[in-house]
């Protein structure tokens, strides 16, 4: 008999396809009232295959109690309640470092288009108005001063690309990293006063909540920008449209928001903000890699007892 797995949502249908040979899953989103399923038949699951975005958090968990691994698509993993799968025993695989790169190449495909106005100067030439005048000048990137606020694996990815452009390199984290040659500023702000352009990549949840706050988004100052690409949850996001309308900062480039899909309709009519419908990892190639993790981490518990990749 195959083990049997809760499919909390909608993955890759490559992904889906390998899962169903493989396992015997149960879509809870398809079914039409979900807690009422999970209440009745969550003893018969062992397994659980989530993502970043669709989480387990305590009350799902609750509902299987032979619950024995947890799977999940994505890098961040503040949707899961770890803690509780941690007393439980449940370890719980996700796919790190195989996104860092399309990642990072995000974070600088907005630091590029904020900056150098692409998306905003291709409306302008759709509009027509190329032909009324020419675009206003942009800002240079290369040379610039490149701050990250979370030096890990993606934003160490991201400095990486940084040095293409020559650009100078400084972070802030929790504590300095031993092991690299960037400038470690001991203050998230006094980060903000030095960038030119300020990158978010460090994770979510309630340690980071609104760190970017109003009196940061002033520190970046007029000719600042800000990139995020970890979550929404990071920037005090009312604060940030404020920033935008006001020009108290020079732009936005942000892949995530604090209520995804749903964005704050005011940054619709900013030119000076760069929107994406949270894309970073969204390649063939890197949602390949992290599907075929998903599967290694549960393969390799069902047959040794430990995930491939645990979240720490
Ligand atoms: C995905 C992400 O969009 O890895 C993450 O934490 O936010 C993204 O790579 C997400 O996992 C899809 O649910």
């Amino acid at each position: 008999m195959k083990p049997c797995l809760l499919q909390v949502g909608a993955l890759l249908p490559a992904l889906e396809t390998t899962l169903n040979e493989r396992y015997d899953i149960v879509p809870l989103w398809k079914q039409p009232d979900p807690a009422a399923y999970l209440a009745r038949h969550g003893a018969e699951f062992v397994g659980a295959v989530t993502s970043a975005r669709f989480g387990a958090d305590t009350a799902l968990i609750n509902a299987m109690p032979n619950l024995k691994v947890i799977s999940s698509f994505g890098v961040g993993y503040e949707t899961i309640d770890i803690a509780l799968a941690r007393s439980r025993g449940i370890p719980v695989g996700y796919t790190p470092d195989v996104l860092n790169d399309c990642v990072a190449d995000t974070a600088f495909g907005l630091v590029m288009d904020v900056a150098r106005q692409f998306s905003a100067s291709d409306r302008f030439v759709r509009r027509g108005d190329w032909q009324k005048g020419t675009y206003p000048l942009t800002t240079r990137i290369s040379g610039k001063r490149l701050g990250i606020m979370g030096l890990g694996r993606i934003g160490r990815v991201i400095a990486k690309r940084a040095g293409g452009f020559d650009m100078e390199v400084r972070y802030h984290n929790r504590k300095p990293v031993a092991d690299v040659a960037y400038a470690y500023e001991p203050t998230l702000k006094g980060l903000a006063e030095w960038a030119d352009f300020l990158v978010i990549a460090s994770a979510g949840g309630p340690e980071t909540r609104h760190l970017v706050s109003k009196e940061v988004l002033a520190a970046l100052g007029p000719q600042g920008f800000l990139v995020n690409i970890s979550r929404g949850s990071v920037v005090d996001e009312a604060a940030l449209v404020q920033a935008l309308e006001a020009r108290t900062i020079a732009g936005a480039g942000l892949d995530v928001f604090g209520d995804e899909p749903r964005v704050p309709e005011r940054l619709f009519a900013l030119d000076n903000v760069v929107l994406l419908p949270h894309l970073a990892s969204a390649t063939h190639e890197t949602r390949k890699a992290m599907g075929d993790l998903v599967l290694e981490n549960l393969r390799r518990f069902f047959e040794t007892g430990r995930v491939a990749v645990a979240v720490p």
